[in-house]
């Protein structure tokens, strides 16, 4: 099939394999009638410089823990991930992290590029795709989630390594686009790995000048190189993008270079080959046409009518290359930890549970219970308690705070847990400065390499970490959002700090567990929940005041969360006339009013609902028993945007909650003015009633 194949040096077939995940690029845009093919054909050979030449990864074990990462943080040159994966012939595993037998892309589905079904999709998907090593496509977010895998590199080679034994030691490179460098989120994630001179990891920046509305003189004309070495990286130029000897050494370099991450700007000309799209920006988004695929295939020296073609040798190279490099190095590695295994046998177990993302036995020992006491305790500060225990109990349980921890109480105070920073990378806690959107990205990067991450910023800074908790919902991560400050608690700060919307907008995001605990115990209950999630982030949302810690003895056990809503209190031995439902804050609020409507011979019931997901997912018969369907008379009681609550009181019911935004004072007149006292929710209930 190929142009004189029997005599192709190795430059040839260099060439060849470079021109086979082009022409598979153009094929497949072409055949789809979208996608993004110019960027693709500009870096097919730094793609196979970085796969076949440099890559430690096995393609028969896509998961192998040591393997080198590989991130497309210009999500949307998709087409160069499903050519290399498939002409690596790398295999598929499952979410249970077994191999299934049979390859992660297909020839077929690289035909079906962008099809409902195939393993090619338009962007690259974490969870649909193995060899994905992380969900791309919203700019910045490749990048900024690499950092995160470069630091849990650092810490899992910190504590699991030992003399003769690099059991981490692995590198993490991605490729960013115009879009990915001009981000705010790739300015971020920049500063903080310079800062912590991640030098296991390495960007490369397509510098092809070209975005969607045109050349970047039109927006973007700072000198990236510049702004890099400002941040403390290592920079590097490569001018001609077709250069892989060139690529190679820069790559080479990289790796050499120690205490300061690597940013390798290499020139390159979108649609590279192409006679009429070449240096365009129509190269970026669009086929390119009939004609112009056959002009390109010309140019480059390929058949012209052939399509999906991969040419005799092409596998073979790949095979001999990263095929060979990988499974010799996945083997030694896992030679060598049979060893490490033998001499370091909980080490090596808890690196085994980690992959599996289990947790070690005695996880939940000492986790608080809190005795009732009407002053009470503050969402965060129970929060505190039990992240100091599960952090004791589960040493691969790390996390930080936007610069807030003392504040969302994420702070890890036991001895030993250690900062995290460049001289001490075994730290259990991260600090990630006043960058939430970075923040949320390396937090999904660490669960992406198997830690169990949290983060910590107010409620409403949730704002800027949404695109980075959609994300992990997407990846079925089970990364862990903690957030303070959850609704007026901080009441002076007024309306700019002060969510209304959010609670409503992340419950909207499918797969997400969002839990807003109602006193302390709960806490304690959602983050046994929580931690047993293996494929699902959740969302914490945790009081800046002291909310009462409810008699268990009196009221059902907190337990009951892990329904999602549980019946908190009853009227003794008739069944209710009304139901109050609150969440967080609200719940002491609906049990005062329980009470002063039981007094005036009300038959009320208070139910709990710390999370709309979880209860979601509960039987109907369940749902029933909480809700019963004949009871029309119901308040729901939250302090957050009434939106949605309409599903749980029906038509008939009331919401007490946020139509607008808040105000600027003291939490008792907040509560007062907004009707968030139990005065309030007695008076809406009676009115319901028809005794008011
Ligand atoms: C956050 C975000 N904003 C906008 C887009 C839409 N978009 C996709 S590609 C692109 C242009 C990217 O330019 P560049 O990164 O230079 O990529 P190139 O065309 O050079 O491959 C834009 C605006 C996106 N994917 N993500
Ligand atoms: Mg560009």
């Amino acid at each position: 099939m190929t142009p004189a194949a029997a005599t192709v040096t190795s430059t040839d077939i260099d060439q060849l394999c470079i021109n086979t995940i082009r022409t598979l690029s153009m094929d497949a845009v072409q055949q789809a009638k979208s996608g993004h093919p110019g960027t693709p054909m500009a870096l097919a050979p730094l793609v196979y410089t970085i796969w076949n030449r440099i890559m430690r990864f096995d393609p028969q074990d896509p998961i192998w823990p040591n393997r080198d990462r590989f991130v497309l943080s210009n999500g949307h040159a998709s087409m160069l991930l499903w050519s290399v994966l498939h002409l690596t012939r790398t295999q598929a595993v499952n979410a249970e992290y077994e191999r299934v037998g049979h390859p992660s892309v297909t020839l077929d589905d690289i035909r079906r590029f962008r099809q409902l079904g195939s393993k090619a999709p338009g962007h690259p998907e974490y969870h649909l795709v193995s060899g994905v090593e992380a969900t791309t496509g919203p700019l910045g977010q490749g990048i900024a989630t690499s950092v995160g895998m470069a630091i849990a590199e650092k810490w899992l080679a910190n504590r699991y390594n030992r003399p003769g034994f690099p059991v981490f030691d692995y590198r993490v490179y991605a490729i960013a686009g115009d879009g990915c460098l001009m981000e705010g989120i790739g300015s971020e994630a920049a500063s903080i790995a310079g800062h912590l001179g991640l030098d296991n990891l390495c960007w490369v920046y397509d510098n092809n000048r070209i975005t969607i509305e045109g050349h970047t003189n039109i927006t973007f004309s700072e000198d990236v190189a510049m702004r890099f070495l400002a941040y403390g990286w290592h920079v590097l130029r490569v001018s001609d993008a077709n250069d892989t000897e060139r690529i190679e050494h820069a790559l080479n370099r990289a790796h050499s270079n120690t205490g300061s991450p690597t940013l390798i700007v290499l020139d390159s000309h979108i649609g590279y080959g192409s006679p009429h799209k070449h240096d365009t920006p129509e190269a970026h988004g669009e086929p390119l046409g009939e004609e112009e695929v056959r002009l390109t295939k010309r140019a480059y020296g390929w058949p012209e009518d052939a399509k999906f073609l991969v040419p005799d040798g092409v596998y073979q190279r790949f095979a001999e290359g990263i095929g060979k490099r990988g499974a010799d190095s996945n083997g030694e590695w896992t030679q060598l930890f049979e060893v490490y295994r033998a001499q370091y046998p909980e080490l090596a177990a808890e690196i085994d549970q980690m992959q599996r993302r289990e947790l070690p036995s005695g996880w939940d020992r000492n986790l608080p219970v809190f005795p009732a006491d009407q002053k009470g305790m503050a969402g965060r500060d129970a929060s505190g308690k039990v992240l100091n225990v599960l952090a004791q109990n589960i040493p691969w349980f790390l996390g930080g705070s936007a610069d807030l921890g003392p504040s969302n109480r994420t702070l890890l105070t036991y001895e030993g847990a250690g900062d995290f920073e460049a001289n001490s990378p075994g730290g259990k806690n991260l600090h990630f400065g006043i960058r939430e959107h970075s923040m949320g990205a390396i937090l999904n990067g660490l669960s992406l390499s198997k830690l169990r991450p949290y983060g910590g910023t107010f409620f409403i800074f949730s704002d800027y970490e949404r695109p980075v908790i959609r994300l992990s919902a997407m990846m079925e991560l089970p990364t862990l959002f903690v957030f303070t400050h959850d609704a007026m608690g901080d009441g002076e700060d007024g309306p700019t700090h002060q969510p209304v919307e959010h609670l409503a907008s992340l419950r909207a995001i499918p797969g997400l567990v969002t839990l807003r605990p109602g006193d302390a115990n709960e806490v304690v209950e959602a983050y046994r929940y929580i931690m047993q999630l293996r494929h699902q982030p959740a969302v914490l949302v945790l009081s800046r005041q002291p909310l009462p810690t409810l008699d268990r003895t009196k009221y059902a056990p907190a337990a009951g969360l892990a329904r999602g809503a549980y019946v908190l209190a009853d009227a003794p031995g008739v069944s209710p006339e009304v139901i109050l439902i609150a969440t967080g804050s609200e719940v002491s609020v609906a049990v005062d009013a329980h009470e002063e409507l039981l007094a005036a011979g009300i038959a009320s019931r208070v139910v709990s609902m710390p999370s709309w997901d979880i209860f979601e997912h509960q039987t109907q018969e369940y749902r029933d028993s909480v809700l019963p369907p004949n009871i029309a008379a119901r308040v729901a009681i939250e302090e957050a945007s009434t939106f949605g609550w309409e599903r749980y009181t029906g038509v008939k019911g009331r919401v007490i909650g946020m139509t607008t935004f808040g105000a600027s004072a003291p939490l008792k007149e907040l509560q007062r003015k907004f009707g968030f006292e139990p005065e309030r929710v007695t008076a809406v209930a009676k009115q319901l009633l028809g005794r008011g």
